[in-house]
């Protein structure tokens, strides 16, 4: 077994993930029957047995479960197990409407810990690891989730948490960080703190960046800016946290923990299966959580899968990197498109910095106007000829390419605020 493998069923053949799968979605199908109302009533409604599910395709015959139904249930009422055995509680807060609980048991931690170890080791983290965690550690589960994880891996755990920028750059430099963990536009403020004058941080190899959606050309943007390899992590509180999937050096979808959350992904106005290569909804059955194993929960994220063996020698199921929440797909002018999409096109046009917003106005034929606001680099911005041409050759691109009409306007740099979590891209003035 080759050394980087954390756990032997990364790779099993494909039939006994498949009895694996089977086997703990019955064992989870029993559990849910016996102790969550919701769950009782909902199965009792299709008459499934436990016992008649033979593989995973007979996930296709069993009812979804979507954000609202926790809504419904806040905040305790989807928990399988009784509150002495919860050890842990984390939220998500959404952009509407209550929070979003999630519980765990002293066993669901200890699973997660070993994901997020195994998440580490794929991206190719040791234990001689020095990882700086910049994700907020409190309700959001980036920076529990990875300090777990890397403790787990017997690598050494900065807590930094999210505190100023300035500071981040002082202590991975002084620490010897080796490996960097935050979201990407984070990752982009720290350095930018860095390129400052306030230190730099020469061993870092390697940043693993997920919580939002980020496109390739940010990947490229990153990766030159800090001269490391920057790696996907995703994962959505309701599932566990981060580590539900992970890339490996070969950057060709991430592997997804699927012995213990089952995926599919599914058209999401029908609700049917989709095959491996189409874009759709992630739905994921967490068979193996004791205190909230949620049944075909809908995460609103866009992605495909394949089940081909990867060139890192995994045969677990892969995920293209996310293109983005159902719910973010904006509709300017009848044409579809989501942020990444445009950051993607921001990106190739040479001065324009990964710092933008995208402001949607009702434009006065009723129609929704998409006005994108975009830092220059310094150069650039010098240059007000220059910065004009590049904000105008965007607006082209985006007409050509995406077949968006929109306003661009370039600002001088350092103008947008940064994030320490998740950014907010998209500011929507269209209620107003
Ligand atoms: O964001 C968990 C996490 C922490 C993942 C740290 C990775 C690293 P939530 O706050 O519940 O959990 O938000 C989950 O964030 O449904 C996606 O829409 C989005 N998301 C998470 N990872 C990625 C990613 C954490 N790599 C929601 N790419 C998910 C794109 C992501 N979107």
């Amino acid at each position: 077994m080759s050394s980087a493998i954390w756990d032997p069923v990364e790779i099993i053949s494909r039939e006994e993930m498949a009895a694996l799968q089977a086997e703990r979605l019955r064992d989870c199908l029993a559990r849910l029957a016996a102790r969550v109302p919701f769950y009782r009533e909902k199965l009792g409604a299709m008459d499934v047995a436990p016992e008649d599910v033979r593989s995973p395709d007979d996930l296709a015959g069993l009812p979804f479960t979507v954000k609202q139904d926790l809504r419904d249930n806040y905040p305790y009422g989807l928990f399988a197990v009784s509150m002495d055995d919860v050890v842990r509680l984390h939220a998500s807060s959404g952009t509407s409407g209550k929070m979003t609980v999630v519980g765990y048991t002293a066993n669901d931690i200890d699973m997660w810990a070993d994901l997020a170890a195994r998440a580490l080791r794929t991206a190719g983290v040791d234990r001689q690891d020095i990882i700086h965690v910049a994700y907020g550690y409190g309700l959001f589960t980036g920076g529990l989730g990875l300090h777990y994880g890397g403790e787990r891996l017997g690598a050494t755990v900065v807590p930094a948490s999210t505190a100023n920028a300035r500071r981040q750059i002082e202590m991975a430099q002084d620490f010897g960080a080796t490996v960097l963990c935050c979201t990407p536009s984070y990752s982009l403020f720290i350095r930018e703190q860095a390129a400052e004058g306030e230190g730099n941080l020469s061993k870092l190899r390697l940043g693993i960046f997920g919580a939002e959606p980020w496109s390739e050309e940010m990947r490229a943007e990153i990766e030159a800016r800090f001269s490391i390899t920057a790696l996907d992590i995703y994962g959505l509180s309701e599932v566990i946290g981060p580590a539900v999937s992970m890339e490996c050096q070969y950057k060709q979808g991430l592997h997804l923990a699927e012995d213990h959350f089952i995926p599919e992904v599914i058209d999401p106005s029908t609700g049917e299966p989709l095959p491996d290569g189409e874009v759709g909804e992630l739905v994921f059955s967490c068979v193996t959580k004791e205190a909230l194993p949620l049944l075909r929960y809908r995460t609103g994220d866009l992605a495909m899968l394949n089940h081909e063996q990867c060139l890192c020698g995994r045969t677990t199921a892969r995920m293209s990197k996310p293109l983005g929440r159902t719910d973010d797909m904006l509709i300017i002018r009848g044409i579809n498109v989501f942020p990444a999409q445009i950051e993607a096109e921001l990106l190739r046009t040479d001065g324009l910095e990964p710092h933008y917003e995208l402001l949607l106005e009702r434009g006065e034929s009723r129609m929704d106007d998409l006005t994108i606001r975009v830092e220059a680099s310094e150069e650039l911005y010098r240059d007000g000829d220059s910065a004009y041409a590049a904000g105008r050759k965007l607006m082209m691109s985006l007409q050509s390419r995406l077949g968006v009409g929109c306003r661009v306007e370039v600002l001088a740099p350092k103008q947008l605020p940064r994030s320490e979590g998740k950014a907010v891209r998209i500011v929507d003035n269209r209620q107003v």
